[in-house]
C-alpha cells in the first residue's frame, strides 16, 4: 500500500500542475510520471484534476449513455468478473441477437430519458462474419437514424468489420483493457492483453472513436492501477472516452467474494486519468448502485463527466433514472444536450 500523505514542507508543490502541456502532447508517460501524479495527496490531486477538467469541458455538465445487451450470455471467454461467461454458473440466460423493434424501443426510451449515446453490447469473444453481424450493422444504422450517437462492444474485430461498422454509422467502439497487463493474466486466460490492444488499434484505423478502460476492485494493487492508467493514457491518440467500472460482484463468478473497494481509490484513479488525459470523457460506469451520492459527486469533482443512464447495465442493476436525476439536481449538474 502506498503512502499518499503530504508533509508540511512539500505542501506548496502540490498546488503546481504535475504534468506540463508539452508533456501532455509529446511522448509517452513513464511509470515515474504516472506515479508522481497518482501518489499525490488526494486533496491536491482532486483540486488539480478539477481545474484541468474545467479547462477542457463546460462546467457542470454530465453526458449520459444508455446500455443495452443485444446478445446476452454463453460467452466462451473466461473473464473472472463476468456474469455472461459460459465458464460460470451465474443464472444469466443465453439469448439470440435482439430484433430491430426491441432495440428501437430501448433506444427511443433512452433518448427520451436524456441519453445522447446508445451502447449495444454482445457477449461475444469476437465478431464473426455472417447473419448476426449483418443484423448488428442494421441495428447501428437504425439507432443512428434515431438521432443518437452509437457505440458497440462486440469483442475483437478485424479491419474489414470495423470499416463496415463505421459505414453503418458507428461513432464509438468500446473494448476494455480491464487492468494492468500483469494482473490481466490472473483475470482472463482465454485471450491476451495484446489481443485487446490490437483490437483498439484496428478500431482506431477505421476512424471510429475509441472507448476503453477497465475495472477496479478485482484485487489489483496500486502498482497495477498505475500501470493500467499508463497503458490507457499512452494510447496514441488518446481514447475519446475512458470507462471506469467498479467490480459488480456477481454470484457464481470467481470474484464474487472479493473485498469491497475503498471509494477513495476510485476517486484517485478518476483524478489521475483526468490529469493525464484531460480531453477524454471519463465515464463512471458499472458499480454506481453500490456507491453513495457523496462518492459519485467526488468522482464528478475529480473529472468524471459521463454515466450510464437506465436501471440496467448489460445484465446487472444500475441506479434508476429518477435517482440519477435527483443526484444531478442535488449536486447542481445538468445533462449534456439539455
Ligand atoms: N464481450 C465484449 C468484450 O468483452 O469486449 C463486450 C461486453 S463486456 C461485458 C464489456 C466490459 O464490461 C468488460 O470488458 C468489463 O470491463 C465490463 N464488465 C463486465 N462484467 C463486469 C462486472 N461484473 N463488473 C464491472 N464491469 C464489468
Ligand atoms: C463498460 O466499460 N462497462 C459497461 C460497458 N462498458 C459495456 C458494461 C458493464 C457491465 C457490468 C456487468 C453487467 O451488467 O453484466
Ligand atoms: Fe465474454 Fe465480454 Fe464477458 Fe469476457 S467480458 S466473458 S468477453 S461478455
Amino acid at each position: 500500500m502506498h503512502n499518499f500523505e503530504s508533509t508540511p514542507t512539500d505542501d506548496r508543490k502540490h498546488f503546481l500542475p504535475t504534468v506540463s502541456s508539452s508533456e501532455q502532447s509529446s511522448k509517452a508517460f513513464s511509470t515515474a510520471q504516472i506515479r508522481a501524479v497518482y501518489c499525490k495527496p488526494l486533496h491536491s490531486l482532486v483540486r488539480e484534476a478539477s481545474h484541468l477538467h474545467h479547462s477542457s469541458f463546460p462546467q457542470g455538465e454530465i453526458q449520459a449513455s444508455a446500455l443495452l445487451s443485444i446478445k446476452t450470455g454463453g460467452c466462451p471467454e473466461n473473464c473472472a468478473y463476468c456474469p455472461q461467461s459460459a465458464h460460470y454458473q451465474t443464472g444469466v440466460q443465453k439469448t439470440k441477437v435482439l430484433e430491430i423493434s426491441e432495440v428501437t424501443t430501448a433506444a427511443l426510451k433512452a433518448k427520451e430519458s436524456g441519453a445522447t449515446r446508445f451502447c449495444m453490447g454482445a457477449a461475444w469473444r469476437e465478431v464473426k462474419d455472417g447473419p448476426d453481424f449483418d443484423h448488428v450493422l442494421k441495428l447501428v444504422e437504425t439507432v443512428k437514424s434515431l438521432g443518437l450517437e452509437t457505440c458497440c462492444t462486440l469483442g475483437m474485430v478485424n479491419e474489414v468489420q470495423a470499416l463496415r461498422l463505421k459505414d453503418a454509422g458507428l461513432d464509438f467502439y468500446n473494448h476494455n483493457i480491464d487492468t494492468s497487463p500483469e494482473f490481466y493474466e490472473k483475470i482472463i486466460q482465454t485471450r491476451t492483453f495484446e489481443d485487446r490492444i490490437k483490437t483498439l488499434q484496428t478500431v482506431r484505423k477505421s476512424d471510429i472513436k475509441v472507448c476503453t478502460g477497465g475495472i477496479l476492485g478485482m484485487g489489483e494493487s496500486d502498482e497495477d492501477r498505475m500501470e493500467f492508467i499508463r497503458q490507457l493514457v499512452n494510447l496514441d491518440p488518446k481514447p475519446e472516452s475512458l470507462t471506469v467500472n467498479v467490480l459488480v460482484k456477481i454470484p457464481g463468478t470467481p470474484l464474487e467474494q472479493n473485498p469491497d473497494l475503498d471509494a477513495l481509490d476510485v476517486v484517485r484513479v478518476v483524478a489521475t486519468l483526468r490529469i493525464l488525459s484531460p480531453q477524454s470523457v471519463i465515464r463512471l460506469s458499472a458499480g454506481r448502485t453500490e456507491m453513495n451520492s457523496t462518492t459519485q459527486f467526488l468522482c464528478f469533482l475529480a473529472g468524471a463527466n459521463s454515466i450510464f443512464f437506465g436501471e440496467k447495465l448489460l445484465t446487472s442493476p444500475n441506479p434508476n433514472i429518477s435517482e440519477d436525476l435527483n443526484l444531478l439536481k442535488k449536486t447542481g449538474y445538468r445533462l449534456q444536450g439539455q
